[in-house]
C-alpha cells in the first residue's frame, strides 16, 4: 500500500488549516479529490453548478479563513473564474485545485493536433487564465513537484488573503508522493519599518482635530478585529467601515460615525470626508472612492496589501500584524481623546399599504439579532443593506466591490459550512434568476439559508442607472432591456425540493413569513412582491 498519494498530501494540508469542505462539480480530471476526501474528514458539496461552487467557496473562505474548490478542466475553470477573479480583489484566500492533462495529452496535442478533453486546443489555458486572477498558480508535471507546488498554493493563499491555483496532471492524483513535512510558513516576516512608521502615524492621529480611521476587509482577513477596536479605543478616535468590511467590528460605542459607502450621504461621509487625518486600514477601494482619494491625498494615510502611504507619498512595506500591534503599542502611550458618542440605528414607522423597498429593509432590521449572517446581493438594495444594524461581529458577507450580481445566494451556501451565523441573503430576482439552482443545493446538503428575493421584475439597478426617470414619473416605460422574465419563484422553489417558500406583498406578510422562516431549521425563500417603481430609501 502507498504512503502518501498526491490527493492524500493535498488533503492532509487543506485539514492542516482546519478546511473541512471540498466544494466543485467533480469530472474524470478530478474526481479522486473527491473520491478521498470523505476518509480525510471533508465533506465534498457538490454544487449545481460550477460557478455556484466558486461563490460557495468564497462564502466558506471569507467565514472560515481558507477554502478549496475543484471542477473540470476548461468547461468548468472557465465558468469559474469569475468567483475567483471577485475573491482576488475582495480578499479572499480559496485554492484552486485542477487535474490538468498528462504528458500524453500534450504530446498528442503538439504532434498530432489531437485536442485533449476540454481543451481549446492549446496547451495551458487554464493555467495561463488563472495566472491573471490568483496570487500564484503553477502546475505538477511529476509527483516530486507536489509538495512544494501544494504548500506554496495553501501558504499564499493565507499569507496574501488571495485565490491561489495549482494544476495536477490527471495521471498523477493516485502515485505516491513524499508526505508533508514541518509546517507551513504562514507569515511574512515584519519588513522593519513597522515600529517607525506606527510613531508616525499615532502622531499624526494626534495632532490632529478631526481624525478617523476606516477599517478595510484586510482587518478582518488577517483576524485583527480585537487588536483594531483595541487600538480605535486607546485613541478615542471616531470610526467607520468600508462596505466590504461592513461588521468588521461591532456597530457600536464610541466614535461610530456609520458605515461609508460612497456616494450615498450620510453622516459617515461627512466625517470622514472631513477627517483632517483619515487612516484607511486594509480597505480595498471600489470606484466610488476615486473622489475622496483624489481630494483628500494630503490627509489620507493609507495601509493596504502590504504598504503604507503617507499623504500620497511613495509606498513602504509593512507587514500589517506588526504594524497594528506597534500601533496599538503606541496608542497606549497616551490617554485617549473624548469620543463623540456613536451612532445609533433608527426605529422604522409602522409599515402601512402596499410592500415597497424601503419597507423590506425595515422590517430585516427589525428582526436582526446575532444569529443571522445578512448577505446581500449587488442590487438596488445593497445601498440600505449597508445600513442595516447588523448585530455584532462578522454578521455580514458580500461582494460589493467586485459586484457580481448572483454571488449573495451561492455564498450563502459556503458560508453555511464556514460561519456559526444562519445566512439571511437579501437579492433582487434579477440576481436570482442567475444562481436560483444553489436553491437545490441548499435542500441536498440540508443546510438553512433564508433567501429574500426583492421582485420588481426588472434589472431595476441598471433602469436607476441608465434612466432613473422611470422611479420619478409614472409615464415613463423601463429600457426594454432591463425588463426580466417573470418566474413564479414559489413554484421553483418547490420544484427543486425546497419546503419553505412564501410570496408576500405586505409589510406584516413579510413579517409573519420571515418569523416562520427563522422557527424552522429548514432553508426557506421568501419572495417580497414590490412595486417596481419603488426605490430602497438610500438609492
Ligand atoms: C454577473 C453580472 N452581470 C451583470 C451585471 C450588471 N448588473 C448590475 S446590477 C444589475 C441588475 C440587478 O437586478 P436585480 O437583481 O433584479 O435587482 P434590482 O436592481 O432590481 O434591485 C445588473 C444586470 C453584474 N453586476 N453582474
Amino acid at each position: 500500500m502507498v504512503a502518501c498519494t498526491v490527493v492524500d498530501y493535498i488533503l492532509t494540508r487543506l485539514r492542516e488549516q482546519h478546511v473541512d469542505t471540498l466544494f466543485g462539480v467533480p469530472s474524470a480530471f478530478c474526481a479522486p479529490l473527491f473520491d478521498a476526501a470523505p476518509a480525510a474528514g471533508m465533506t465534498a458539496v457538490v454544487t449545481a453548478t460550477d460557478l455556484e461552487a466558486g461563490y460557495a467557496a468564497d462564502g466558506y473562505a471569507r467565514t472560515r479563513g481558507l477554502a478549496a474548490v475543484s471542477v473540470a478542466y476548461g468547461v468548468g475553470t472557465l465558468s469559474l473564474i469569475n468567483a475567483i477573479a471577485g475573491a482576488y480583489v475582495e480578499r479572499s484566500p480559496i485554492v484552486v485545485i485542477n487535474g490538468g492533462p498528462t504528458e500524453s495529452h500534450l504530446a498528442g496535442l503538439s504532434d498530432l493536433d489531437v485536442v485533449f478533453s476540454h481543451s481549446i486546443g492549446r496547451p495551458d489555458t487554464d493555467l495561463s487564465a488563472y495566472k491573471l486572477v490568483t496570487a500564484s498558480a503553477q502546475r505538477a508535471a511529476t509527483t516530486a513537484e507536489v509538495p512544494t507546488i501544494v504548500d506554496t498554493a495553501i501558504a499564499t493563499a493565507i499569507r496574501r488573503m488571495r485565490p491561489t491555483y495549482l494544476e495536477i496532471s490527471k495521471d498523477l492524483w493516485n502515485r505516491a508522493c513524499a508526505s508533508p513535512a514541518g509546517p507551513l510558513r504562514l507569515t511574512d516576516p515584519p519588513a522593519g519599518t513597522e515600529q517607525g512608521l506606527a510613531g508616525t502615524i499615532i502622531g499624526l492621529i494626534r495632532a490632529a482635530r478631526s481624525p478617523l480611521i476606516l477599517v478595510g476587509a484586510e482587518i478582518q482577513r488577517y483576524g485583527l478585529a480585537d487588536q483594531v477596536a483595541d487600538l480605535i479605543t486607546k485613541l478615542g478616535v471616531r470610526w467607520s467601515t468600508a462596505l466590504l468590511a461592513k461588521s468588521v467590528l461591532a456597530e457600536q460605542g464610541k466614535g461610530w460615525v456609520g458605515v461609508y459607502d460612497p456616494p450615498r450621504p450620510g453622516p459617515a461621509r461627512e466625517a470622514v470626508e472631513q477627517a483632517d487625518l483619515l487612516l484607511t486600514l486594509g480597505c480595498v477601494f471600489p470606484n466610488g472612492y476615486a473622489q475622496l482619494l483624489a481630494s483628500r491625498r494630503e490627509h489620507i494615510v493609507s495601509v493596504y496589501d502590504g504598504t503604507v502611504r503617507i499623504r500620497g507619498g511613495v509606498r513602504q512595506q509593512a507587514e500589517l500584524r506588526t504594524l497594528v500591534a506597534a500601533l496599538v503599542t503606541q496608542a497606549a502611550t497616551a490617554p485617549p481623546r473624548p469620543a463623540p458618542a456613536g451612532v445609533q440605528p433608527t426605529m422604522p414607522a409602522p409599515a402601512t399599504g402596499g410592500l415597497t423597498y424601503r419597507q423590506v429593509f425595515e422590517r430585516i432590521g427589525v428582526a436582526l439579532d446575532d444569529s443571522w449572517l445578512v448577505v446581500p446581493d449587488t442590487f438596488l438594495g445593497v445601498f440600505s443593506a449597508a445600513r442595516l444594524p447588523v448585530k455584532g461581529r462578522d454578521g455580514f458577507l458580500c461582494g460589493s466591490v467586485w459586484a457580481s450580481i448572483g454571488h449573495s445566494v451561492a455564498a450563502s451556501v459556503g458560508a453555511s459550512f464556514g460561519s456559526p451565523r444562519r445566512p439571511l441573503v437579501v437579492c433582487g430576482d434579477g440576481g436570482f434568476h442567475m444562481m436560483a439552482q444553489a436553491l437545490s443545493t441548499m435542500v441536498r446538503y440540508r443546510i438553512d439559508p433564508v433567501v429574500i428575493v426583492i421582485d420588481n421584475g426588472l434589472y431595476g439597478y441598471e433602469q436607476f442607472i441608465l434612466g432613473r426617470r422611470y422611479f420619478e414619473q409614472s409615464g415613463v416605460q423601463p429600457l426594454p432591456y432591463v425588463v426580466l422574465n417573470r418566474w413564479d419563484f414559489v413554484s421553483f422553489a418547490t420544484a427543486v425540493g425546497m419546503g419553505s417558500a412564501y410570496s408576500v406583498d405586505t409589510a406584516s406578510a413579510f413579517d409573519a413569513a420571515l418569523a416562520a422562516a427563522k422557527a424552522s431549521s429548514a432553508p426557506a425563500l421568501i419572495v417580497a412582491k414590490v412595486d417596481p417603481r419603488t426605490l430602497p430609501a438610500d438609492a
